[in-house]
This record gives C-alpha cells, sequence and structure tokens, in this order.
C-alpha cells in the first residue's frame, strides 16, 4: 500500500518530534515501531530491553560512539499498550530546538525512519485502536479554539459519532439481508407486511441521518467560530462598541462623523466560541471618493458576515440614512442595538429585527444583553449539548448525504415495485457511503489527503 505517495511497510520503525517547535522545558521524541526498543538501546545509557512497560528510566542519550547528547527520561511502553499500538519508546529530553533535533537524528542513525506527517495515528488506525472519525477528532482537538469545539472533538474521539454511524450501518445491514433473499428467492415475493416495515425502517433511518448531517451547521459554528460585523451611520458609537466588547482601545473614537474609514478587524472569545469581530466605516451619502470607498467595504464586510451588529443613537433618533440602512441590512442574521441610552433619549420606534437590545457603549451598559441576545441569534436552531454528536467534516456531512440520496432511491424502488436486484445495489451504496466515515470504505489517496494535514509526530 501507499501512504502519502510512499510505498507502506506496516510496522516498520519511525520516529519524530512529538512536541511543538521551539524552545521549551521538556520536548518529547517518540519512536514506534517492531524495532522500537534496539533503536532506544542502542542510543540510551540503561538496558532498555529490560524495562517494564509503562515505567520511567532515568539516563542519558548518546550519539551510537558514546558521545553524551542530553539527559533524558526514557518511557517504554510495550504489547499494544500505546498510542499507535505498536511498542513505543518516547525519548524526554529538554527542550531547546537543537537538542531536540540531535536526540531525533540519532534515533534515526540507530535505524528508525523519520515519520510522516499524522503517521503516528495513521498506526493507530492501522492497529484498530481508532477509527477513521476517531482520528480525525484527534487533529480537531489539536486545533480546537474554544471549549465548546474541544467538547465536541472529544466526544468524536470518544467514539460518539463512529457508534451512530454503526448503529446506521446494523439497520442497514438487516434491511440488505431481507432484501437480498428477496433476490434469491423472488417467487416468495416480499410480504406487505414485511415491505411497509422496511419502508418505514428506511424512512426513520434517513431522518435520524438527516438529522446528524444537519449538525454540521453547529459543527460549523463551534470549530470556525463566527464573523460579526459592526454598521450604521456615521458617529452612532461602532468604534465605541468594539472596544467595549474587546476591552481595548482598539480603534479610534472621535465625535468627528467619518472617522473609522478601513475595516478594523479583531478576534474574540465570547460564550465559549472564538468570533471575528470587524468594524466599519459609517454608511451614509456621501461625495468623497475615500470615504465612499470606506462604505463600499462597510457593506462588503456586511454581506459576508454571519452576524450583523445594527448600531442606532437612542438620543438622536432615526435619521433618513438609519432608515435607509435598515432597509438594506439582512434582518433575519441582526441585531439591532440602540447606543447611547446614558442620555435622554427620544422616543423609540420598535424594530422589526429577531433581536433589539438598548446599550451605552461608552459607559459599558447593557452589553450582558447584547451578549445574550448574540447567543440565541447563533443558536437560533438550538445550541449542541455537551454530549450531543455534533460532525464538522465536510467529508463526514457529504458521506451521509450520499448516503442518504441511496436509501431514497431504495425507498422509491420498493413504492414503485422495483426489481430487488436494483434495491440491494442501492442499500449496499448506502452502506458503503455510511463506511467512508469511520475509514472501512476510503482509498489509500483519500486516507493520504486526511493523514498529511497533521502536524508531524501527531
Ligand atoms: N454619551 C455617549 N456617547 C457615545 C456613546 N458611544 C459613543 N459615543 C460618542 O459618540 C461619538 C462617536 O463615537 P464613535 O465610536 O467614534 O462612532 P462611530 O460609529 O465609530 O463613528 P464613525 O467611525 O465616524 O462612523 C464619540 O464622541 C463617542 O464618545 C455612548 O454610549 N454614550
Ligand atoms: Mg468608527
Amino acid at each position: 500500500m501507499d501512504f502519502i505517495h510512499t510505498p507502506y511497510t506496516p510496522g516498520e520503525t519511525i520516529a519524530a518530534i512529538a512536541t511543538p517547535p521551539g524552545e521549551g522545558g521538556v520536548a518529547i521524541i517518540r519512536i514506534s515501531g517492531r524495532d522500537a526498543l534496539n533503536v532506544a538501546s542502542k542510543i540510551f545509557s540503561g538496558p532498555v530491553h529490560q524495562y517494564i512497560s509503562h515505567t520511567a528510566h532515568f539516563g542519558y542519550i548518546h550519539d551510537g560512539q558514546g558521545n553524551h547528547i542530553d539527559d533524558v527520561l526514557v518511557l517504554v511502553m510495550l504489547g499494544g499498550r500505546s498510542y499507535t499500538g505498536e511498542t513505543t519508546v518516547e525519548i524526554h529530553c529538554h527542550g531547546g530546538s537543537l537538542i531536540t533535533r540531535r536526540v531525533l537524528e540519532a534515533t534515526l542513525a540507530a535505524g528508525a525512519r523519520a515519520a510522516l506527517p499524522g503517521e503516528f495515528t495513521f498506526r493507530s488506525f492501522l492497529s484498530g485502536k481508532i477509527d477513521l472519525a476517531q482520528a480525525e477528532a484527534v487533529q480537531t482537538l489539536i486545533c480546537a479554539k474554544n471549549e465548546r469545539a474541544l467538547d465536541a472533538a472529544e466526544q468524536q474521539l470518544k467514539g460518539a459519532l463512529s457508534r451512530s454511524i454503526t448503529q446506521f450501518q446494523t439497520a442497514l445491514t438487516q434491511i440488505a439481508a431481507i432484501l437480498e433473499a428477496w433476490v434469491d428467492f423472488p417467487e416468495e415475493g416480499l410480504e406487505f407486511a414485511t415491505m411497509d416495515e422496511i419502508c418505514s425502517d428506511l424512512e426513520g433511518i434517513c431522518q435520524s441521518m438527516e438529522k446528524l448531517a444537519a449538525t454540521f451547521h453547529q459543527g460549523k459554528i463551534l470549530h470556525e467560530g463566527l464573523s460579526l460585523c459592526l454598521v450604521g451611520c456615521p458617529n452612532v458609537g461602532k468604534s465605541s462598541l468594539m472596544n467595549a466588547i474587546l476591552n481595548k482601545d482598539r480603534a479610534i473614537v472621535s465625535p468627528q462623523a467619518g472617522t473609522t474609514r478601513d475595516v478594523l478587524e479583531d478576534h474574540l472569545r465570547l460564550n465559549g466560541l472564538h468570533l471575528k469581530i470587524s468594524d466599519t466605516a459609517g454608511i451614509r451619502h456621501s461625495e468623497e471618493t475615500i470615504e465612499q470607498e470606506g462604505i463600499r467595504r462597510s457593506k462588503q464586510t456586511m454581506e459576508e458576515a454571519d452576524l450583523i451588529l445594527l448600531i442606532l443613537d437612542a438620543h438622536q433618533g432615526l435619521t433618513q440614512d438609519d432608515l435607509q440602512l435598515i432597509k438594506e441590512v439582512p434582518t433575519a442574521k441582526t441585531i439591532a442595538i440602540w447606543n447611547k441610552i446614558d442620555l435622554p433619549c427620544c422616543a423609540i420606534p420598535s424594530l422589526d429585527f429577531p433581536e433589539v437590545v438598548k446599550i451605552s457603549a461608552m459607559k459599558k451598559l447593557g452589553l450582558e444583553d447584547l451578549y445574550q441576545a448574540v447567543d440565541r441569534l447563533i443558536w437560533s436552531e438550538g445550541a449542541p449539548s455537551k454530549e450531543e454528536v455534533v460532525i464538522s467534516n465536510v467529508r463526514h456531512k457529504e458521506a451521509l448525504k450520499s448516503s442518504i440520496e441511496a436509501i431514497i432511491l431504495v425507498l422509491r424502488g420498493l413504492r414503485a415495485g422495483d426489481s430487488p436486484e436494483f434495491l440491494t445495489i442501492d442499500i449496499r451504496q448506502a452502506l458503503q457511503e455510511l463506511g467512508k466515515v469511520i475509514g472501512t470504505n476510503v482509498s489509500e489517496d483519500i486516507l493520504s489527503a486526511i493523514f498529511s494535514k497533521f502536524c508531524i509526530g501527531k
């Protein structure tokens, strides 16, 4: 077989630095494969072959000719009780990039091969310790930028997604068996009762799969976060709100209308989510070319944003420019914000937006209400619970969708009285698509593509 365009020999001993590059207290060099103990024993001062599994030993690494490289701790994991499912030795050395490199080079000189990206996790997959969905969860876990994404990745790593997929597979396999029996003994036909049962079972499976596929929207929010755009007419307090939300003096604030010209971006964590926030130029009719360009950029940012915060001045009330802007914003993804409520306010008209809040950016009043409104709008289709299985991988979504399509074909065929041969082809197709999620049905190319996105040493 091939892995990342290289002929692949399973079990061959590999080594890599498992800790991030740069300087740190400790760095870890991991060796995995059938010769891991031999490789380690050639460069470590102690009797590696005699160590009991899962014990740590102090000693030093040398270059094979007896030249000392570093004092280290060596950890031995035997009998498949390791991440890769193979004999593994970890060398914990001092965390300097040069020392770490030299230790790695010593392992390579002693017979190990430099590991490819994600190869340790690939070994874990090959040895059946984890399936493909779990292997992908490892990478998602490493990349998680917020608590909620981390929870979802942990669920996937624990096998929650894999269990759902296996349940669908078991249910479909039972139906496939009935259909195949029908192919073998066509003269016995399919009883009406059985036919109705199969149809309702298939519909049930399809609905559950659609529900799972629909969590992709939530998964994307969890993992990639959301973009939030502040828009409004000049001087309503967009930049003031940007600064209040970020709790820092990020944007220039001034009583002069048209202060902000460029789009200013920053990032924050809110309610366990990663958000990108953009402050924009105030939108109004302008003859000035630079301001016009700023306004063009404001509108573009507004279109691309997942959520819009439309700021209005509660002291001044609605202007013609506000009314024009209210017509232009996509209502469904907009929160209307009445700012400057610390000043005497005009009679505030009711507005037709999913959320309306009153704040003072200057005095930092009402911000908690605003954050709650943001949360409600983000999760208008329901927030995932900590235990819920949420998919965030396009590959998983596509596989589920293709499987659903194949099931729909089976359902149509059953109702139209199609020959059972055709139905068994479609149901097998549905099973194959599901298999792609957990890796029972993926080509070497796809495996290589998935693992090559991992970091080296993972
Ligand atoms: N009293 C009061 N003044 C505010 C509040 N928010 C902003 N201001 C003032 O309103 C003026 C304009 O604020 P900015 O934050 O610069 O407004 P902006 O919407 O970014 O304006 P442009 O960048 O010109 O489009 C400044 O003098 C702020 O101090 C508020 O909540 N209360
Ligand atoms: Mg501004």
